[in-house]
């Protein structure tokens, strides 16, 4: 890729691979403006292209849901711990929210219901997939609306890698799934 365009890139790679089905001409440009009035650096560790990390910790497909102000949404991400010492995601904290909640899916009869979890492991070499029915970062109380084409950034906190500022891409309300990329 010619490096006039890398740069641009680099501060929406995770935009615009949230939005790349979405084929949104208008929300890749709003974007563009973006990464360039901020030379690609207010999201830190986007500036190394597509993936984003926290000491051993990769993270990639970070993305969300739109949902109405004083509402609540969810945040999901894969985690991919390549050191050999387990870590565990302790929380996330974001302006947007009132308060930021990590979430598994446990049956109940015949009710998915959410629960509080303290920390969501992350053993060493392996990958743990937040999703919907399953484990997400939950927003309670959400100061703005989280709309479609934008972007929510959440500081994840991790027990050994620390902390670090991730863009998460709103997607539509009731989207399943960021689409699925080759690697
Ligand atoms: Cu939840």
């Amino acid at each position: 890729m010619p490096r006039t365009t890398r740069r641009a890139f680099a501060g929406l790679a995770l935009a615009s691979l949230a939005l790349a089905h979405l084929a949104a001409s208008a929300a890749l440009a709003q974007g563009a403006d973006h990464g360039a009035a901020h030379g690609g650096a207010a999201h830190g560790g986007a500036d190394q292209g597509a993936e984003l990390r926290a000491g051993d910790i990769r993270i990639t497909q970070p993305w969300s849901r739109a949902a109405m102000r004083g509402g609540s949404g969810a945040a999901f991400l894969t985690l991919r711990n390549t050191g050999n010492q387990p870590d565990r995601l302790l929380g996330a904290s974001t302006p947007a929210a009132g308060r930021v909640e990590l979430h598994s899916m446990v049956r109940d009869g015949d009710v998915m219901r959410m629960r509080e979890q303290p920390a969501i492991e992350l053993p060493p070499g392996q990958e743990v997939i937040l999703r919907p029915g399953g484990l997400h970062v939950m927003l309670l109380g959400l100061t703005a609306p989280l709309n479609r084409g934008e972007a929510v950034t959440l500081t994840l906190r991790f027990e050994r890698a620390g902390t670090v500022e991730v863009p998460f891409a709103v997607q539509a309300a009731g989207a399943s799934g960021m689409m699925h990329h080759r690697h």
